[in-house]
């Protein structure tokens, strides 16, 4: 499988262009698009609250549930989908995962801001596979300490990009708005939900 590592200092981050097919990818698109029980969640920011930017939803195995805006989510049972798209990250990432945050851009005005996947959840040095389906977009890393360091790459329809070892620890991703974009996009983050 042709990859491309993108951060080999204080963490790893390695995208995986091809996953999956073209004709694969768009299929598997229309399948989420239709199949996955989508949720507008809400965020409470600086005393206001407001939809959060982008649609989400969770599945997972039964009883991994963990604790998100202070509420306990109990995730939804995989679908056969999910199952397929889950077994294929599995064999190139070799980690069984238990749960997967699945997200929905809408268009370009969909976003998510830096953060880090660091949900007491997900243990220290979680690793995170992160599967691309529909439009193309920037996915950017910035170190936390030396913020000169910055990596911005596409990632395209059929992607898999893993987050590996301290890369949460030392850096922040995000998803930038891009106004000039219609288009939808899917993006699956698999995850091993430890008890805390
Ligand atoms: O959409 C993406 O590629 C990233 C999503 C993300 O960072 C998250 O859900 O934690
Ligand atoms: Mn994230």
């Amino acid at each position: 499988m042709q990859k491309e590592v993108l951060i080999k200092n204080d963490g790893e981050v390695i995208l995986y262009p091809f996953l999956f097919s073209s004709t694969e990818s768009d299929q598997l698109f229309l399948d989420l698009n239709d199949s996955v029980k989508w949720k507008q969640d809400i965020i409470h920011l600086f005393g206001k609250t407001m939809p959060l930017p982008r649609l989400t939803a969770w599945y997972g195995d039964e009883g991994k549930s963990y604790t998100y805006s202070g509420i306990e989510q109990h995730p939804e049972p995989w679908n056969s989908t999910l199952k397929s798209i889950k077994s294929k990250v599995e064999e190139i990432s070799e980690v069984t995962f238990n749960s997967v945050l699945i997200n929905l851009y809408r268009d370009g005005k969909d976003s998510v801001s830096w953060h880090s996947d660091d949900e007491p959840e997900l243990g220290k040095n979680p690793i995170i596979a992160s599967v691309s389906f529909g439009a193309t977009r920037r996915f950017s890393l910035k170190h936390k300490i030396s913020k000169k360091d910055k990596v911005d790459i596409d990632l395209p329809n059929g992607s898999l990009l893993l987050m590996k070892g301290e890369t949460q620890h030392y850096w922040q991703h995000q998803i930038p708005k891009n106004y000039k974009l219609l288009d939808r996009r899917i993006n699956l983050t698999f995850r091993v939900i430890k008890p805390v």
